[in-house]
Order: structure tokens, then sequence, then C-alpha cells
């Protein structure tokens, strides 16, 4: 399959994440990536380097002041202190309820807080950068798709489902799986699905369409009861607005068999087939695999290849987008077996 390859990506690399109050090394490594680019050549698989700027559609997937922020953060934490070139900035007070969001305070930290959901997503210099190249490599994904591609695999990190319009989280900066489905909407497609196969909701994506019922929202995910982002991905969430009806939350208990996941993926693909989509954007998480270190699912590098030729059955142009997945060094044969079963049908 057609791969673009994020080849920024290893300019996000942050020495730490904060668990339980301490430092840990970080889950999202650029291992993870490098890991799926071997094992996409070892097994023939070419790669391409993104070919579109994804400016233009970005700002209509983000909001300008989110966009701003982002992209001018690493320099305004440098220009606080020479010193902070070696610290991460993490965030330590946010907006909730009765806080004015509206307002943008001066103060570097508290404008951190305003665009996080956590203090998860550790911050560097090459974190824009990085970001960006992702949505360029979805923004020339969805170019492919209109040129007449089957289907296009965006390998990139950092990961992008968790980012919504105006706000980073859980390791995603900017949203590639949103920014696909909007180039494409753009392109052409009168309709777009989404399907978000990652162990844990994808509260940005979702967040992004919910008013819309031009692009379709299904995830299969972790319950939020218990799972992280534990404030979005239940099942009563179905849309609004125009958008009514058209996102479908999956939610199954921690501790889900691979039986059950297959079932959700075909109440999924029902929903998808119903919609009559013309193209589909696959967020592409792995860490429903068993080996995962922070998730509870209980799939297996075989049910990767069966995943993929599920949706080869949809009978739809589809851009794959990398998301989570954290077990690193089995990473780069899932996703291949997702590709390859997706080819092989
Ligand atoms: C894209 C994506 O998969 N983001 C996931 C973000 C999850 N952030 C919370 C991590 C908390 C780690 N919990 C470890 C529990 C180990 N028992
Ligand atoms: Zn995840």
């Amino acid at each position: 399959m057609l791969t673009l390859f994020n080849a920024r990506h290893f300019g996000h690399a942050p020495a730490f994440e904060i668990f339980r109050g301490e430092r840990v090394p970080c889950f999202e490594t650029p291992a993870r990536a490098e890991y799926v680019r071997e094992q996409l050549a070892a097994r023939g698989h070419a790669l391409r380097e993104p070919h579109v700027d994804s400016r233009a559609v970005l700002a209509r997937v983000h909001t300008p002041r989110y966009l701003a922020f982002l992209e001018h953060a690493w320099s305004d934490w440098e220009a606080l202190d020479p010193a902070n070139a070696q610290r991460q900035p993490f965030p330590s007070v946010w907006p909730v309820r009765t806080l004015r969001s509206d307002r943008e305070p001066a103060n570097f930290t508290a404008r951190l807080g305003l665009y996080s959901m956590d203090n998860g997503s550790p911050l560097t210099a090459g974190s824009w950068a990085a970001a960006k190249a992702g949505t360029d490599a979805a923004a020339s994904a969805a170019a492919l798709l209109r040129a007449g591609e089957g289907a296009v695999f965006c390998c990139t990190r950092p990961p992008g489902h968790h980012a919504g319009a105006d706000f980073m989280g859980g390791y995603c900066f900017l949203n590639p799986a949103a920014v696909a489905a909007q180039a494409l909407r753009e392109a052409g497609a009168a309709r777009v699905a989404v399907l978000d196969v990652d162990y844990h909701h994808g509260n940005g994506t979702q967040s992004i369409f919910y008013g819309r019922a031009d692009v379709l929202f299904v995830s299969i995910h972790g319950d939020p009861r218990t799972e992280y982002p534990f404030y979005l991905g239940h099942a009563d969430e179905t849309g609004e607005g125009e958008g009514a009806g058209f996102n479908l939350n999956l939610p199954l208990p921690a501790g889900s068999s691979a039986g059950a996941w297959f079932g959700a993926l075909d109440a999924a693909c029902a929903r998808i087939a119903r919609h009559r989509a013309d193209a589909l954007v696959v967020s592409l998480g792995l860490d429903t695999f068993a080996g995962d270190p922070i998730s509870t699912f209980a799939l297996h590098s075989d049910d990767f290849s069966r995943l993929g030729r599920r949706l080869r059955g949809l009978g739809l142009p589809v851009v794959f987008v990398l998301e989570g997945g954290y077990a690193a060094a089995e990473l780069g044969v899932n996703a291949v077996n997702v590709i390859e079963g997706f080819e092989q049908g």
C-alpha cells in the first residue's frame, strides 16, 4: 500500500511524561514509527513523503488562536527563560466549569492549560513541525485518493484523535484523521466516514464533527467510565443539530475479548455502509493489542489482518492514519498486518 511517511516525527521526542505525579519514560516514542517503517520496508511497501501543505484545511479543523498558540508555543516558552530550552512545559491550571475560556491569558502556563485537556501531552521544540507534517500527510493522502489511489497509509506520529478544534491531549496536538476527512470533503466526497479503532475514544475527532451530517464518526473503544479520556465516548453521544444520528460510540468494558471487539466492528461497518460514504478514514490505533502496556483489550497480531480484511469488505477508498499503540516492538507487524489484510481482502 502506498505509505506516506512523516519524516519530521523524530523531532517530537519528549524526555518524559507525568504518571501518578512521577516522571516516567514516554509511552509515545519515536521508536514506534521507526518499527512501522522497518516492517513496511521489509514487506516491500513503498514510502513517500507528504507533498501537500495542509495549512488551508488545517484552519477549517482547528481554530486560528489554537494554531497560533501551538506554532509559537516552544519559542514563547524559551523566551521566558533560556534554561527552558532544557525543560518540558506542562500545564498546571485549566479553565474548567465557571472559568472563562474565551479570553486568552498572557501567562504561558495559563495559555498552555487553556489549550490542553490533560498534562499527558509533553510539548517539545519539534512538536509543531512533527504534528504539522502529520496533517500534511493526511491532506496528501486525501489528494491521492482523489487522483484514484484506492488506499493510503499515513505512518505518522504524534497521534491526533484526542486533539480537538482548540486543544491538545492524550499525546495529540493536531488531528490528521480529521484533516483527512475534511480534505476529502473539499476534494468532492459528499459523505465521509471516520472509523476510530484506537483503544481510547477519539474525543477530538468526535467533537470536531459532532454537529455535522456529512462526516459520520464511529468509534470502538474502552468504556470511558474506566478508560481514558473518561469525559467523552459514551453510547448516548449520537450527534447534535444537523449531526444528530451521525455519531456512533461502541464502548466495550475494559478487558474485552477479540470476539467482543469484532462484534462491535460488525456494528460499526453496518453503520458506515448505511451512510453511503464516498471515502473512509481509519484512525488506526493498535493499542487494542493484548501486549499493549497501557490498555486492556486482547487482540493478537493475526486479528489485525482480520481487521484489514473486514475493512476491505466495505468497498471504499481508505485513508489509514496511525494513532496509538505502545507495544512498540510489535507495532510494525500489527500495523502492516492491517495494511496487508486490507490489500488481500
Ligand atoms: C493516542 C492515544 O492512544 N493516546 C492515549 C493517551 C493515554 N493517556 C493516559 C495514559 C495513562 C497511562 N495509564 C497507564 C496505566 C497502566 N496500568
Ligand atoms: Zn489510544
